[in-house]
């Protein structure tokens, strides 16, 4: 039986769907992917010949919260012009409301899925009822059926790879669905597909409140880490660079790659210089960048790391994000970041309507210490359903608190949020004065001028250098990945159509 499994994301870069494929590719099924990267009500008439042509007996979409309203748009169509195809939800909003995508889905597998899927298609070919699988959730008349989880893959060495450039897959590009070649493949993936994406590993040591994995970590009452071998993650990586010389990059993508232990890192190294030998990047919370881990690996060619601030105020990261991070740690560890030349990328979260105005200067005077050049990332905050914070909120019916899901970028363009983006470009007196005359509109004139000049010319400077210095200053290098990160950046900020 075939298997025909929809990505919404904007680019290819659909880890849970490609971990999928390959699964079903390893297990002898068939397997294609439908990658709609920019979705539109267009699509009404040509999906259903598509489903036809393939004729899949599973139709699978993985999706987060801002992608549902389109997953719900699909789920109708599919429902109204091929109802004999089961429609099948996953990925992390089905996962956190199962009850709304029912709506339009016929089953939702909640969690981890590799094995949920394999057997969903197993007892559909033998025409056996699917109740009792374990993850999934159904509707039973009016009544739904939530399954117990099956415990979580330990061993993840066992799964096959995902595929940077998926085998049997298609694309939804300019109104026709079109077998994906290698040219559709560089547009629709971030960097021109020239980074290679990686996961070494599953789950948090953190479970921030505003964060799903405050959900996960609930739902499977665990917070274990789950880990691949080093060996494994270099087979992976081998693989990739042999099939695709031309990758210049490595992105990492564990929520926390330093939580690896220094055993793990040293291993990794030694082979990562060997076979692979390309800068990479990495995500880490501040508790986890030591000096040990970070010398190792920038020896490897560790280029930047993105690490968590959220808030300068230590109440709000303590009492409101449940981040027990002091603000001498963070400033630590983008202290050891500088020294051993790696770049900082640090992640603000603005908008929050339990900060007052304090808290976001608390959060200014941190910036102020962070050692310069460094990069900033803002977002607004977003309050996911599900997550810890989000249930305080409704809870406590705060003011101001907006519960839709917005685009994170999209920030409000107050005075302060402005101080915050330019702070890293201007010197700390800059930062004083600002803050000092805050409220005389000659400072906010200013600033307005200020902010206009670095965010349209200084901040790309500011990136290619911060690029240039995490490559080892290798110039060459850098320019072949900077034009496809200027497109990254600002296909990031489109607005996208999602209903
Ligand atoms: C890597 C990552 C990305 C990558 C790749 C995303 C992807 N879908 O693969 C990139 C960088 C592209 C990304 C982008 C964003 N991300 Co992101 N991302 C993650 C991260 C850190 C890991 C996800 C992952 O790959 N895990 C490993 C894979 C194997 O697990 P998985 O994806 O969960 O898939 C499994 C199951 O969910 C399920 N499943 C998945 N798909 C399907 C489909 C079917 C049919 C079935 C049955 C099952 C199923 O089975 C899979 C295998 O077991 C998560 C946090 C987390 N810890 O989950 C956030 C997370 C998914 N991201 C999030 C967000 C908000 C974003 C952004 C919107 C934020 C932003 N910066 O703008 C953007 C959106 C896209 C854009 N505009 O580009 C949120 C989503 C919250 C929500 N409720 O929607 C998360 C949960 C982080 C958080 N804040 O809590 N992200
Ligand atoms: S450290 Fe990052 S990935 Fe981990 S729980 Fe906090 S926000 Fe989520």
């Amino acid at each position: 039986m075939k298997t025909l499994l929809i990505s919404l994301l904007p680019t290819t870069e659909n880890f849970g769907i490609k971990y999928l494929h390959s699964y079903l590719l390893q297990q002898g099924h068939q397997s294609a992917i439908l990658f709609i990267p920019r979705p539109d009500h267009m699509i009404k008439s040509i999906l259903p010949a598509f489903i036809d042509a393939y004729a899949p007996g599973l139709i699978g979409c993985g999706f987060m919260s801002y992608e549902a309203p389109f997953a719900a748009y699909l789920g109708r169509l599919i429902k109204e012009s091929r109802p004999e195809t089961p429609f099948l939800a996953g990925g992390i909003h089905p996962t956190v409301d199962p009850e709304e995508c029912l709506e339009y889905a016929d089953m939702v597998s909640m969690g981890e899925s590799e094995d949920t899927v394999l057997e969903i298609i197993d007892h559909l070919e033998q025409g056996r009822s699917l109740h009792e699988i374990p993850n999934l959730a159904v509707k039973q008349g009016a009544v739904i059926q939530k399954n117990p989880l099956r415990p979580l893959i330990t061993d993840l060495d066992r799964l096959p790879f995902p595929a940077h450039f998926p085998p049997h897959s298609y694309v939804y590009h300019r109104k026709s669905i079109l077998p994906m070649d290698m040219k559709l493949f560089r547009k629709y993936t971030r960097y021109d597909g020239k980074a290679y994406n990686i996961i070494s590993s599953r789950g948090c040591p953190f479970s921030c409140s505003y964060c799903c994995n405050s959900f996960l970590s609930r739902l499977y009452g665990t917070r274990t880490i789950r880990t691949r071998s080093p060996h494994n993650v270099i087979a992976e990586l081998r693989s990739s660079v042999e099939a695709f010389p031309d990758l210049i990059l490595v992105n990492i993508h564990d929520d926390c790659f330093l939580s690896h232990s220094k055993e793990w890192h040293q291993a990794f190294v030694k082979d990562y210089k060997r076979w692979i030998d390309r800068p990479f990047i990495v995500r880490s919370t501040p508790l986890h960048l030591t000096e040990e881990k970070i010398r190792i690996l920038k020896e490897a060619g560790l280029a930047w790391v993105t690490m968590g601030l959220q808030s300068g105020s230590e109440r709000i990261n303590r009492e409101i994000y449940c981040r027990h991070v002091s603000n001498r740690k963070f400033l630590e560890a983008t202290g050891l970041a500088r020294k051993y030349g790696v770049s900082g990328y640090y992640d603000v979260i603005l908008d929050n309507p339990f900060e007052e105005e304090g808290d976001v200067i608390n959060t200014l005077r941190v910036l102020q210490k962070i050692p310069k050049p460094f990069q900033l990332q803002l977002f607004t905050l977003t309050f996911y359903k599900g997550t810890d914070l989000y249930d305080m909120v409704k809870e406590k019916t705060v003011q101001d608190a907006d519960l839709t899901i917005k685009n994170y970028f999209t920030y409000r363009p107050t005075f302060l949020n402005k101080l915050v983006r330019i702070s890293p470009l201007i010197t700390s007196k800059m930062v004083d004065y600002f803050i000092e005359h805050r409220k005389e509109p000659r400072a906010r004139f200013t600033l307005a001028a200020i902010h206009f000049f670095i965010v349209t010319f200084l901040e790309p400077l500011s990136y290619f250098y911060l690029m240039l210095k995490g490559f080892n200053s290798r110039l060459l290098l850098t320019m072949r990945i900077v034009i496809p990160t200027l497109k990254t950046k600002l296909g990031e900020r489109r607005p996208r159509v999602t209903s």
